[in-house]
C-alpha cells in the first residue's frame, strides 16, 4: 500500500504530465477517465506517460488509447495485450494464392518503481509459426526465406515465436529527464517507427505493410543494446545489434555479434504528435544475401485527430541503400480510426520500389517496379467476454504497377481477407 500510495502522489506530481493533461481540453472529450489516468501512469523506460510507449523502445503519441489489461501486482505494475486472428486470405489470381491460417501476439510488461528509476521486463511472443515456414500469400511482399534456398516472393515470412524478451532500466535526474538503457534478446533496435503491429494506425489491418523492408523489419533482431536520453518530448537513442534477419526456423534462438548499428531522433510536440527521424547500419541482414550490408534511413510523423473513439493517421518514409545493387523508397499512409466502441476503420496506400519479383533464372530478375497498393477495410466487435473483444472484418486491396508486369500479376488482380479476431 505504502509502495501504491508513493506511486500515485509521483505520478500526481508529474507536473509536465499533469500539464500535458490539463492542457488538452479537446483531447479529454474524446478520452475517458481511465485513458486519462493511463496517461499519468510513467513509462518503462523514462520519465514520460505509459502511453507514449511503442515496440521496443519507440514513441507514439501521448494520446494513444492504453491497449490491454493492467494491474498492480505488489511492488509491480503490470500489462498484458494481445490478438489471435483466423485468417482467410485470397491474394488474387494468376500470381497470388489462397489460404486460411492464424496470426497472433500476445505481450506482457512489467515496470517496477525504484527510488530514482524504474526497472522493466517486456516479453511477447507469437503464434505465426503455426502458419508453415513459408508464411502467407500477400502480393508484391518479399523478404527471408521458408528453407534457406529460395527468398520468399509474394508471400509474408512468418513472425519467430519468441519476438521479444527485453530488459529495461531507466533513471530519472530530474522531472522530465532520464536515461535509459535496453537490452533484448531479441529486440526492436533504435530503428524506424513504432512497428506496424503495435501503432494504432496500423494494427487493425492484419496485412504486413509491403514496406515492412524499409521501415520496421529490424522488429525483431536477435540481440539489441539500446541507450538513450530523454528531455522531455525529446529523445535520442542509439543501438548495437545483430542486423542478421531471423532464419527461416522460427522456433529457436539466433545468435550473432552486434555487427550493427542506429541512431534515432523522436520528438512528441504535444500529446496528438510523434515525429522520428533513424538511420541504420544492418550488416548482412539477409541470410541469402550474406555479403550485402545495407544503409537505411527512417523518417515518420504520427497524429491522433480528437475526433470520433479515436483516429491515428501515420506517414512513413523508408530508404534503403544497399551495399551492392539499387538503392530504393518506400512510403507509407494508413489510418484507423474507431468510429464507435465497436466499429473500426481503416486504409493503408503504399508506394515502394521491390527489385526483388523474380527468381535469378527469370529474365526480370534484379529490375525494380514501383508498386502502388491501397487497401481499406474494418473490424467489427460482436462480443465482448470481460477484457476480450471478438470482431469481424474485411479488407480489400487493389494495386498498380508497370505494365510489363501485366503478364505475370495480370492487368488487375484483387486481393482480399475476412478474418475474426479475439483481442485482448
Ligand atoms: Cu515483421
Amino acid at each position: 500500500m505504502n509502495f501504491i500510495s508513493r506511486y500515485l502522489s509521483r505520478m500526481a506530481t508529474g507536473a509536465a504530465l499533469a500539464v500535458t493533461c490539463a492542457g488538452a481540453p479537446a483531447l479529454a472529450q474524446t478520452m475517458d477517465a481511465a485513458g486519462m489516468a493511463a496517461m499519468r501512469m510513467q513509462a518503462l523506460s523514462g520519465d514520460f506517460p505509459m502511453t507514449r510507449e511503442g515496440s521496443g523502445t519507440s514513441w507514439q503519441p501521448d494520446s494513444t488509447p492504453m491497449q490491454g489489461a493492467q494491474q498492480m501486482r505488489g511492488h509491480w505494475m503490470t500489462m498484458e495485450h494481445g490478438y489471435i486472428d483466423a485468417i482467410y486470405d485470397d491474394q488474387g489470381e494468376p500470381r497470388g494464392t489462397t489460404m486460411s491460417f492464424s496470426a497472433s501476439m500476445l505481450m506482457f510488461m512489467a515496470r517496477r518503481e525504484l527510488t530514482d528509476g524504474a526497472f522493466g521486463v517486456r516479453l511477447m511472443v507469437s503464434g505465426d509459426p503455426l502458419m508453415g515456414k513459408s508464411g502467407y500469400p500477400l502480393l508484391f511482399q518479399t523478404g527471408e526465406t521458408a528453407n534457406g534456398v529460395a527468398p520468399l516472393i509474394d508471400r509474408q515470412h512468418p513472425h519467430d515465436l519468441l519476438m521479444e524478451a527485453a530488459v529495461t532500466y531507466s533513471h530519472d535526474f530530474r522531472p522530465g529527464n532520464s536515461a535509459f538503457i535496453y537490452a533484448g534478446l531479441p529486440g526492436e533496435p533504435a530503428l524506424g517507427p513504432n512497428a506496424f503491429m503495435h501503432r494504432l494506425s496500423g494494427m487493425e489491418n492484419p496485412e504486413a505493410p509491403l514496406s515492412h523492408h524499409w521501415l520496421d523489419s529490424t522488429h525483431i533482431s536477435w540481440g539489441v543494446l539500446t541507450a538513450g536520453y530523454v528531455l522531455r518530448g525529446v529523445k535520442l537513442e542509439a543501438s548495437a545489434f545483430n542486423g542478421r534477419e531471423p532464419d527461416e526456423y522460427r522456433y529457436d534462438i539466433e545468435v550473432r555479434a552486434l555487427d550493427s548499428y542506429a541512431l534515432r531522433l523522436s520528438y512528441n510536440p504535444s500529446a496528438r504528435w510523434s515525429l522520428q527521424g533513424s538511420f541504420g547500419r544492418l550488416a548482412s541482414p539477409e541470410q541469402l544475401d550474406p555479403w550485402v550490408n545495407v544503409r537505411r534511413g527512417t523518417a515518420s510523423v504520427s497524429y491522433n485527430a480528437p475526433v470520433a473513439r479515436w483516429w491515428q493517421t501515420t506517414l512513413a518514409f523508408g530508404h534503403n541503400r544497399p551495399s551492392r545493387g539499387a538503392s530504393s523508397d518506400a512510403w507509407l499512409v494508413e489510418s484507423a480510426a474507431a468510429l464507435t466502441d465497436s466499429l473500426s476503420v481503416f486504409a493503408r496506400y503504399e508506394h515502394v520500389g521491390k527489385d526483388e519479383l523474380f527468381l535469378p533464372d527469370q529474365p526480370l530478375h534484379g529490375r525494380t517496379f514501383t508498386i502502388q497498393k491501397l487497401s481499406v477495410g474494418y473490424v467489427y466487435d460482436f462480443a465482448r467476454r470481460s477484457s476480450v473483444k471478438l470482431g469481424l472484418g474485411a479488407l480489400v486491396s487493389a494495386y498498380d504497377y508497370p505494365a510489363t508486369l501485366n503478364p505475370t500479376y495480370g492487368a488487375h488482380p484483387t486481393s482480399f481477407m475476412v478474418f475474426v479476431r479475439a483481442r485482448l
